[in-house]
């Protein structure tokens, strides 16, 4: 069986809304062409309570693709909750769409209305041509708490099947700055093929000496390095164990570092247009561009009105940024270098979220079982006010 593996459409996403769409449907439609299956590891939507036109885009483009012919259904569905059609369109939640545990996410909502099969803690199994694929799913949740629930739910392998794992977590091989993120050596065992989201670049990884694979966002959101790669979605073959990036038309980002003191007597300004004009060359569409001026030097005459008016000047073919990098003059030693990239690859929620676990460890205030992550997400749910203190309440002390 053919299994294509998207993630991270963002749809809602407000700096790129369009983009957001079109290259999600492109992705799905490409890879409903192209496979027997789709698995969706998570962040569908880019907000836990999106729009309403964001959930019918959302409809739109699901009920399209439950149109199609699919050779193979679900035939069996283990776990939690209940599934509203056997379309072998798998997903689960992100980190985006994460809302506290009883509240309905928006994938809920695709999944009530039989547009996918949410496996948020389930598995499914897709049977056919002799073959059984069972895909277990743990939705995104606070990187905290995840080996937690690992624990707790022991996900394990189902017999005489093809196992599929997919999660939407941070994994500490990619983003060494926090501890807490899960090792490849820390997921369950046993399992045949590992699929995550969450992180926006394409990951190709070993786990258990099984093929990891990480799509990365079908939108451009973070605008850092790894985001150069264009965008796709995999297809995995379970018969030969062999997978293909196919790439989708999308938006590319170029990030482009100036040092001042290279470009010696030349004029700044001249010298960023020229690199301005090459990459759009070679991208090609409206590239997102940032040029980060490194002024270490600082030696040079820098026209700074000129370049600040770079950006306007470029408006029609180009999205250009241009600020300078934040480098000291006298760089200190790696580790802080280690701490401006973890915070460079950390989303503005997982900042938030480690200011809030900070203030609450110094305040001294037990939590108790319920966790400050998910503390704060049943503060942040949408209702009534007394209602839902009386509910946190109700966990932190009941
Ligand atoms: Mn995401």
């Amino acid at each position: 069986m053919r299994i294509a593996i998207l993630s991270d459409f963002h749809l809602g996403y407000e700096r790129f809304r369009e983009d957001a769409f079109f290259q999600a449907e492109e992705a799905l439609n490409k890879a409903a062409e192209m496979s027997d299956a789709l698995i969706i590891p998570g962040d569908i939507f880019d907000n836990r309570a999106p729009k309403p036109d964001v959930i019918a885009e959302a409809i739109n483009l699901f009920r399209n693709l439950s149109r199609r012919e699919w050779k193979f259904r679900v035939s069996e569905f283990i776990g939690e909750g209940k599934i509203f059609t056997d379309l072998p369109i798998i997903a689960i939640p992100g980190t985006h769409e994460r809302r506290a545990q009883e509240a309905a996410d928006p994938v809920d909502i695709l999944g009530l209305a039989g547009l996918v099969v949410d496996v948020s803690n389930a598995t499914a199994v897709i049977q056919g041509n002799g073959e059984r694929i069972a895909i277990r799913g743990i939705g995104g949740i606070a990187d905290d708490r995840f080996k937690e629930v690992l624990e707790m739910e022991n996900p394990v392998p189902i017999d005489g099947a093809f196992n599929i794992f997919m999660f939407h977590e941070s994994i500490y091989e990619m983003l060494p700055f926090n501890e807490k993120f899960t090792k490849l050596s820390e997921l369950p065992k046993g399992f045949d093929l590992y699929v995550s989201g969450h992180i926006h670049n394409r990951v190709e990884e070993k786990a258990h000496g099984k093929m990891l694979l990480i799509p990365g966002s079908t939108v451009l959101t973070q605008l850092k390095a790894g985001e150069q790669d264009g965008k796709g979605f995999f297809v995995f073959d379970t018969k030969t164990g062999k997978h293909e990036f196919v790439g989708i038309n999308s938006r590319r980002f170029v990030l482009e570092k100036i040092d001042i003191m290279s470009i010696g007597k030349r004029s700044v300004v001249d010298y960023i247009q020229e690199r301005l004009d090459a990459i759009i060359k070679s991208t090609g569409g409206k590239p997102v561009i940032r040029v980060v001026l490194d002024r270490k030097g600082n030696g040079q005459d820098v026209a700074e009105m000129e370049i600040n008016d770079i950006p306007r000047r470029y408006a029609e073919r180009a999205i250009v940024e241009i600020s300078s990098s934040l480098v000291p003059e006298d760089a200190p030693a790696s580790a802080s270098l280690q701490e401006r990239s973890g915070f460079e690859n950390m989303s503005v929620k997982d900042y938030g979220i480690g200011v809030f676990l900070e203030k609450i460890k110094a305040s001294g205030a037990d939590v108790g079982s319920i966790g400050p992550v998910e503390l704060l997400d049943l503060l942040g749910t949408e209702g009534p006010k007394d209602k839902i203190v009386k509910s946190a309440l109700d966990r932190l002390v009941g």
